[in-house]
Parts: C-alpha cells; sequence; structure tokens
C-alpha cells in the first residue's frame, strides 16, 4: 500500500521550523535566521520512498501582524492548516508558554486532522528542563503526539519521520520521485540574498527587505544575477549600502560565497538598492513582490 499526505510544519516566529523542512530534506530547501518572520512563502519539501510520499509545508511564523504583509504570512501558515493531513506544531523549547502559543493553538483548536506537538531546540535544555515543558505543554491541548528534537543538530528526526508514517493515509503519489521542493531556481537564489540582508542587518530592516532579480544569465561555467534590494525608507538604503558601501558588499560577497558553491560555477552577483515607501502596507506593492494580498 502506497501511503502520502500533506504535513503542515506551523509555529511561532523563529521556532525552527524551516531548520526542520531542511533536516528532514537533508538538503537546504528554505532559508533561516535568527530573526522572527524569515520565511515569507509555503515551501514545500518532498520526500518520496518506495511506499510513501511525505509532503512537507514550510510556513511563515504565526504572530501579531503589524503590516498587511504580516497579515499575508498569517494566512500562507492558516491555509497550509487547511490543506494538512497532519500537523506538525512547532515550538522552541526554550521559550516559556505564552500569549502568542495560545493564540497559535486556537488556530488549530478545529482541526480534525493528527497534530504533533514537535518540541525543538532540545539541545539547550536541560533533562529537567525538557520534562518540565514536556509537562506544562500537555495541559494546553491533546496532541496526537508529543516529540522532542533538535532540528539544527538532526537529533530525532528519524523517529519523527517513522511516527508519521504511521499517521499517512493511503494515498496516490502526487509528485515526481525527482521534485524537492515547488519552488524554482530564481526563488532560491533571492532568498538567498535576504537570508544575507538578515544575518547582517539589525531592527526594523530585515522586515523591511524584499529582494526581486533583475535579470540572470547562466552559462555552463558562469552565472550572472543582477538583484534588487528593496526597502521601505530612504534611511534604510543608506544603512544597507553602509559607509563606503561595506555593507552592501559583504552582504553580495556572502550570498555570491553561497551561489558559487550551490551551483557550482563561477557567479558574478550585482546588488542594487531602491526605495518603494511603506511597501509592507502597500497592497498593489505586495502583489507585484508576489506576496499576494487578498484583501
Ligand atoms: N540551538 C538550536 N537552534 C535552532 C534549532 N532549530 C533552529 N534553530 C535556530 O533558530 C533560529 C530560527 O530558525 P528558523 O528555522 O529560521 O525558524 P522558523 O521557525 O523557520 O522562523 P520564521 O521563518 O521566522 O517563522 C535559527 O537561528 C536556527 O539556527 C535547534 O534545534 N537548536
Ligand atoms: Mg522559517
Amino acid at each position: 500500500m502506497f501511503k502520502s499526505g500533506f504535513i503542515s510544519i506551523i509555529g511561532r516566529p523563529n521556532a525552527g521550523k524551516s531548520t526542520l523542512l531542511n533536516a528532514i530534506l537533508n538538503e537546504k530547501i528554505a532559508i533561516t535566521s535568527p530573526k522572527p518572520q524569515t520565511t515569507r512563502d509555503n515551501i514545500m519539501g518532498i520526500v518520496t520512498t518506495e511506499d510513501a510520499q511525505f509532503i512537507f509545508i514550510d510556513t511563515p511564523g504565526i504572530h501579531k501582524p503589524h503590516h498587511r504583509l504580516g497579515k499575508h504570512l498569517n494566512r500562507n501558515a492558516y491555509q497550509a492548516i487547511v490543506e494538512a493531513d497532519i500537523n506538525f506544531v512547532i515550538i522552541d523549547a526554550t521559550q516559556p508558554f505564552g500569549s502568542g502559543d495560545e493564540f497559535l493553538l486556537s488556530r488549530i483548536a478545529n482541526s480534525e486532522v493528527p497534530t504533533f506537538l514537535i518540541v525543538n531546540k532540545i539541545d539547550l535544555l536541560s533533562k529537567e528542563q525538557l520534562l518540565h515543558v514536556l509537562k506544562e505543554w500537555q495541559t494546553h491541548y491533546p496532541f496526537t503526539e508529543i516529540i522532542p528534537i533538535s532540528a539544527l543538530k538532526n537529533n530525532n528526526i528519524q523517529e519523527l519521520l517513522a511516527i508519521c508514517k504511521n499517521y499517512l493515509q493511503e494515498g496516490v503519489q502526487y509528485f515526481p520521485d525527482t521534485m524537492k521542493s515547488d519552488h524554482d531556481a530564481h526563488f532560491q537564489i533571492s532568498e538567498i540574498i535576504r537570508e544575507k540582508v538578515l544575518y547582517k542587518t539589525e531592527e526594523e530592516i530585515p522586515h523591511s527587505v524584499a529582494v526581486v532579480l533583475e535579470h540572470i544569465e547562466e552559462t555552463e561555467k558562469h552565472l550572472f544575477v543582477q538583484a534588487m534590494i528593496i526597502v521601505e525608507r530612504s534611511s534604510q538604503k543608506g544603512i544597507l549600502i553602509g559607509k563606503q558601501a561595506s555593507m552592501i558588499r559583504s552582504i553580495r560577497m556572502a550570498a555570491q560565497k553561497e551561489l558559487k558553491q550551490r551551483y557550482g560555477k563561477n557567479v558574478t552577483l550585482e546588488l542594487y538598492v531602491r526605495v518603494e515607501n511603506n511597501w509592507r502596507n502597500r497592497s498593489s506593492k505586495l502583489t507585484q513582490l508576489g506576496y499576494g494580498d487578498n484583501e
């Protein structure tokens, strides 16, 4: 019997959803960073074995939105819950239970599918602390399974997959064996650039940035990319470029290095910065940047 199903990976920002997706796929499918709201799009990671196909959906962290973009991000996560055959609710075990968790649990309260609690970042906890977290969370929701992992250290991931398989139903193979994700190379390249911005900038800048590929040319030995980094205010443009262009250079070098490794060829990356006032609150801009806004 062939089994298949869609598994949503949902949680608050920074819980480690994208790190888990990458650990499961054993490949960098989604970008990750210590800044909340790193992920903006639902991203599929597909695992196909002889007798099963797991379709994992990494989602943006569910949070209290302050912009139209934030509302759109939450909607992506809710959509994944609606379509899921199994929900993975992933938590950062180092963080105390709070109102954000209550809100998250209220969003899955009516879900009729198996819902796992994935207790992540256990590499940072003592045994006693972990026991305390497990005890506390049990009281908040009737989870089908509770599974402690470390996504970063690849701890308990195979066990998680084995348990998950028990809950998959008989089904068709939705995607070809070779397909690992639903996003193309252009998306990956712009995300890698955005990841470097997230790592190198502080405060509101990481959240105020979008990346658009303007031009891409690939030959056997060379990849040439021109990309536009969009910010919300001219002061942010100044910070992103930096003193004597030092910031933008360091972002470019880091992205170029990763692209070179990934493509196994020489890479020339050119970055430009443009101000689009308040783009995170402008419906037309959101749509234009691929963060569809249907309100
Ligand atoms: N120590 C430790 N850190 C982890 C673990 N999993 C994730 N992290 C770190 O937590 C931070 C957030 O990880 P992400 O995977 O980007 O989190 P996310 O839930 O996808 O975040 P958003 O996309 O912003 O909602 C990163 O700095 C990760 O390296 C873990 O198991 N242990
Ligand atoms: Mg993420």
